[in-house]
C-alpha cells in the first residue's frame, strides 16, 4: 500500500487548508460565546489538532461511519454536518443536529453517519466495533472510523474492542490523537508503555504512527489504511501525535504542564505550517488565503445567526424521547 499518494495541487490545497481554518475560526468564536453564555455546559476545543479530523476525512466515502469523542466539532465539520447545524446544537436550540438535547459533546448526524459525539472516555470503541460488525454481517462495504484520545489506552473498552476487531477483522479504523495529556494526567506518568502503536501490535492489527500537526501526512497514512480496510485486510491503527492548544475544557487552570511547552508546540501549529508550505510550493498564494479566511468568516457569521434565530423546545416536551411514551 505504500504507493498511496496524496495529490497536492492547488484546489486540494485549498480544501485541506479551508477546512482546518473552518474548524480553528469556528471554535474560535465558540470559546467567545461560551464566555458570553451563550453557550453552556461543557466546551472541549479541538484547537491545535485540527490536521488530524481534516486529513482523516479526505480518504472517507459517504458510506463510512464515524464515531468521535467529546472533544468533536472539528470533527463534525470536517464530515461535512452543516455548520449551522452544529452551533445551533451548541446554543441547545430545536434546531440543532441532535435537537438540541446533545450540546458540544453529542453532536449526531445520520446523514453523514456521524454517530457522535461521546463523553465516555473509551465509549465510542465499541460502538464503533459494533457499527462495523454490523456492515460486515450486512454484507455492506462501508468501514467505520473512530476517533479517541490516548486516555483511552488506559479503559477496558479499548482492549475489548481492539481485540474483537482484530479477531472478527472488522473493517475499523482506529485513530488515536495522541495530545499527551488526558485532563491533566500526562501519558508518560499514567503508562508503563507509552508506544500506543505498540498496543495496537499487540492485539495483531498493523499501527502506524504519524505526525498529527501534518495534514498531509495524516492523509496519506489514512489513505494507505484506508485501501487496505476496503480491501478486505482487517482492521487499521493510526496514532497521531499531537498537542492541544487550549484547556482540556473552558475549566483548567493548566498546572499540569509548563507554558514554554505549549509555545514550543505552537511553533508546530498545522496550519500556519501547511499553509506556508503551499504558498512556498506555489500551490497557494496570498490572495487565495485571504479569500478562504473570508468565506470561513461568512460561514461561522451565519452559523451564529442562524443558531441566535433558532428556538427553544416547549418546556412541556421536555420529556419526549426520555422513556417509553405510554399509549392509550
Ligand atoms: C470513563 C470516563 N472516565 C473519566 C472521565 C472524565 N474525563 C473526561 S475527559 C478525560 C480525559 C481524556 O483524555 P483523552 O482521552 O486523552 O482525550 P483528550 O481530552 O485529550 O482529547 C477524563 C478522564 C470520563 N469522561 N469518562
Amino acid at each position: 500500500m505504500s504507493g498511496v499518494k496524496v495529490r497536492l495541487d492547488a484546489p486540494h490545497c485549498r480544501e485541506l487548508l479551508r477546512q482546518m481554518l473552518r474548524i480553528r475560526r469556528f471554535e474560535e468564536k465558540c470559546a467567545e460565546l461560551y464566555t458570553k453564555e451563550k453557550i453552556r455546559g461543557f466546551l472541549h476545543l479541538y484547537i491545535g489538532e485540527e490536521a488530524i479530523a481534516t486529513g482523516v476525512m479526505q480518504a472517507l466515502e459517504p458510506q463510512d461511519a464515524v464515531v468521535a469523542t467529546y472533544r468533536e466539532h472539528g470533527h463534525a465539520l470536517a464530515r461535512g454536518i452543516d455548520p449551522r447545524a452544529i452551533m445551533a446544537e451548541m446554543f441547545g436550540k430545536r434546531e440543532g443536529c441532535s435537537g438540541g438535547r446533545g450540546g458540544s459533546m453529542h453532536l449526531f448526524d445520520a446523514a453523514t453517519r456521524f454517530y457522535g459525539g461521546n463523553a465516555i472516555v473509551g465509549g465510542g470503541l465499541p460502538l464503533a466495533v459494533g457499527l462495523a460488525l454490523a456492515e460486515q454481517m450486512q454484507g455492506r462495504t462501508g468501514l467505520t472510523v473512530c476517533f479517541f484520545g490516548e486516555g483511552a489506552v488506559a479503559e477496558g473498552e479499548f482492549h475489548e474492542s481492539l481485540n474483537l476487531a482484530a479477531l472478527w477483522r472488522l473493517p475499523v479504523l482506529f485513530v488515536c490523537e495522541n495530545n499527551l495529556y488526558a485532563m491533566g494526567t500526562a501519558l508518560a506518568i499514567s503508562e508503563a508503555e507509552t508506544d500506543i502503536a505498540r498496543k495496537a501490535e499487540s492485539y495483531r492489527i498493523l499501527a502506524e504512527a504519524v505526525d498529527g500537526m501534518d495534514v498531509v501526512a495524516v492523509e496519506a497514512a489514512t489513505r494507505r489504511a484506508v485501501a487496505a480496510l476496503r480491501a478486505g485486510e482487517g482492521p487499521r491503527f493510526l496514532e497521531c501525535r499531537t498537542y492541544r492548544f487550549r484547556a482540556h475544557s473552558m475549566y483548567d487552570p493548566q498546572l499540569y504542564r509548563a507554558k514554554a511547552e505549549v509555545e514550543d508546540w505552537m511553533h508546530h501549529d498545522p496550519i500556519p505550517r501547511f499553509r506556508d508550505w503551499a504558498i512556498a510550493a506555489g500551490e497557494l498564494h496570498e490572495a487565495d488565503v485571504a479569500t478562504i479566511e473570508a468565506e470561513v468568516a461568512d460561514e461561522v457569521a451565519a452559523a451564529i445567526a442562524f443558531a441566535e434565530a433558532g428556538t427553544l423546545e416547549a418546556v412541556e416536551d421536555l420529556l419526549r424521547h426520555v422513556g417509553a411514551e405510554a399509549r392509550a
